[in-house]
């Protein structure tokens, strides 16, 4: 039997919906306790770790790195926003951990991905539906840097500035553990400087149409094991349809 979901769209409650109008209109969401205290310091723990082990900002193919990670693929608070937004059809683009050392410096602004935009989309639809989901494991204060965004700028037709001058309209999220932050990936946004003393962890994990392609193969055993062993829907998140 077809992995594929038959249906699109997912019905969605009053709340659901209104969180999707949210959404589109201003690019981002927080949801509440989308993890529990527990997952946030098993995340950590786990982080930690790993970072001892490879020492660098980034972690790519996370899920393939450790076993108590692998929650997050299908984490329900999350995929169900996802799903509400995207539809059914969807796939994991990446999973990554971004460990921002004291004295580092602005991010620049940037979008995700290269792909130009049209608020219109083509004659046929088609904007690039993708969305980062941050879980961030610390406290986010003015001092760790707060993720910055400029709400309603994934519909921008034009690229963001060079550097990170500021907009008039910015906005500095404070991410507090057990939240997860969406962001469409076309929204301006950037990681602020880490002015504190301690390290600030975030996992990312990026969303977007099954049709798109993935940054990632999740090809390695514990990737392939899922794939083989996992649900339709861990299945089709990992892109198990090998071609459309
Ligand atoms: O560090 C952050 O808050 C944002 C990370 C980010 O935008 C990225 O890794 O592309």
């Amino acid at each position: 039997m077809s992995i594929v979901p038959t249906i699109l769209n997912p019905s969605l409650s009053p709340e659901l919906q209104a969180e999707v109008n949210f959404f589109q209109k201003w690019g981002y969401l927080v949801i509440e306790s989308a993890i529990t205290e527990q997952q946030v310091d098993i995340l950590r723990q786990t982080l930690d770790e790993l970072q001892e082990l490879v020492s660098t900002q980034f972690i790519g193919e996370l899920l393939e790195q450790d076993d108590r990670f692998l929650f997050l693929l299908d984490n329900p608070p999350v995929l169900e926003r996802i799903k509400a937004i995207l539809g059914n059809c969807v796939q994991l683009h990446s999973a990554t951990s971004r460990v921002t050392e004291p004295g580092e410096s602005d991010q620049n602004w940037h979008r995700d991905g290269p792909w130009p935009l049209d608020p219109n989309g083509t004659p046929y639809g088609s904007l690039p539906g993708q969305i980062n989901c941050g879980y961030y494991l610390d406290e986010i204060t003015c001092e760790n840097g707060p993720i910055v965004i400029v709400p309603g700028s994934q519909r921008a037709l034009f690229r963001p500035p060079e550097g990170h001058p500021k907009f008039p309209d910015e906005k500095h999220i404070m991410a507090q553990p057990g939240q997860a932050i969406l962001f469409d990936g076309w929204l301006y946004h950037r990681g602020a400087a880490n002015k504190s003393n301690r390290r600030r962890r975030v996992c990312l994990m990026c969303y977007q149409n099954a049709w798109m392609k993935s940054r990632e193969s999740f090809s390695g055993p514990r990737m392939t094991k899922l794939l083989n062993e996992g649900t339709d829907e861990q299945k089709l998140l990992l892109g198990a349809i090998p071609n459309w």
